[in-house]
């Protein structure tokens, strides 16, 4: 069906929980879309060969580089994807784009504005090459938050007064659970903050079309050592009797203002018992309110305060329409979509992108901004939560 279409060559780094929900992303875009190139999974990166070969074997890729150099130096490598901790995203990012290929980042961006803004510059000067970049945060391509989106934009509550968002995960409240990577200030940045911070962050902006302009924040750390991992997969280990320093915050909370002025109130925490992926974000206008909640992720609630008194209400949309965004590629209405659909999403609007020769979104400069205000926080949080204001 889909045979006489150029060829996007695929480069993956990296190949854990991230790799594995890219690495499906990949494998589904052009079977359920009508997509302008065809992704092949050429290459998966990944230092030890053997593991990285059960993984290529298992995830569908059709071959193996154990240095992330070699793939980005190949012919049939269009896209370099990288999957990887943050504190090696500047440095394969910038050689990636160098050496000609589009490149795709996890979020957050990077762990430090410089690093951002250096991959920043690199993305600027390959896009003058027709060479792309963008930065992952899946969960814009969510239905229901696209949804929630294109009504705000089409004003349908009015001028955004208020916002209040917040990402709660549990994997870290108990504190027997392992060290990892996402826990050292070194290979991550930070902790909740620019972990699952950042995916608030960026929905804020997405859907209120608004940049946060300051911040007010305080990080705190609930567990100060933890049992150094003997396994890991995903979020979860085993940890053996050694221990070892968490170096990042636990939890961030956090005020800010948009470029409107309009208030907006954040909690990022990965000590939330009983939450387990639970992504909310409300927007009250002048005229009404979207709510979303990822643990529901097939449904937006809207309530338009304009319909008269007596039957008002938050109307609950099922967000499985054809008319629905993305949603016509999938199943009939009703049958409703996951966490993996985001990727896919992701990868079909990337290769729109390519395939158009424009910019996708989110671009590293959106991504720049979104570092910016992580550090941002960090900063006022170490001064007593002052109110700082987010630089160019
Ligand atoms: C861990 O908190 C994590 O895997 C994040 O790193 C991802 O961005 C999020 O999608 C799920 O949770």
């Amino acid at each position: 069906m889909t045979e006489d279409k150029p060829r996007l060559g695929v480069a993956m780094i990296g190949y854990a929980f991230m790799g594995r929900a890219h690495s499906q992303a990949w494998r589904n875009a052009h079977r359920f879309f009508d997509l302008p190139l065809e992704p092949h999974m050429t290459v998966l990166v990944g230092r030890d060969e053997q593991r990285a070969s059960a993984a290529a074997k298992q995830l569908g890729w059709d071959s193996v580089e154990t240095d992330w150099r070699r793939a980005i130096e190949r012919e049939d490598v269009d896209v370099v994807d990288i999957c990887t901790p943050g504190d090696t995203h500047a440095e394969i990012a910038i050689a990636a784009l160098e050496a000609g290929k589009h490149v795709l980042v996890e979020k957050p961006m990077a762990n430090t504005v410089a690093e951002a803004e250096a991959m920043t510059t690199a993305a600027v000067a390959a896009r003058a090459r027709g060479v792309q970049s963008m930065v992952g945060f899946t969960y814009r391509r969510v239905p229901a938050v696209r949804l929630a989106q294109r009504l705000v934009a089409e004003g349908r509550i009015g001028e955004v007064r208020q916002v209040r968002a917040q990402y709660l995960q549990d994997w870290l409240a108990d504190a027997e659970t392992p060290l990892s990577w996402r826990l050292d200030k070194e290979k991550a940045g930070s902790g909740a903050l620019g972990d699952i911070g950042a995916h608030i962050i960026d929905l804020t902006q997405f859907i209120t079309g608004q940049q946060l302009a300051g911040v007010s924040g305080m990080l705190d750390t609930f567990v100060t050592e933890r049992p150094v991992a003997e396994s890991f997969s995903g979020l979860h280990g085993t940890g053996g009797t050694e221990r070892g320093p968490v170096t990042v915050d636990d939890a961030a909370s956090f005020l800010g203002r948009l470029s409107s002025g309009a208030p907006a109130v954040f909690e990022a925490s990965r000590f939330a018992w009983g939450r387990k992926n639970a992504i909310r974000i409300e927007v009250n206008g002048s005229t009404g309110s979207i709510a979303f909640d990822f643990e529901d992720m097939n449904v937006l609630h809207y309530y338009d305060a304009t319909e008269p008194a007596e039957t008002a209400g938050f109307h609950r949309i099922l967000v499985t329409e054809p008319v629905h965004p993305y949603i016509e590629a999938w199943w009939p209405a009703g049958h409703g979509l996951g966490y993996e659909h985001g990727f896919v999403h992701q990868a079909v609007d990337l290769v729109r992108a390519l395939g158009a020769g424009e910019q996708p979104t989110p671009s590293f400069e959106d991504g720049l901004h979104v570092q910016r205000v992580l550090d941002a926080i960090e900063r006022s949080a170490a001064q007593n939560s002052t109110f700082t204001t987010i630089g160019d």
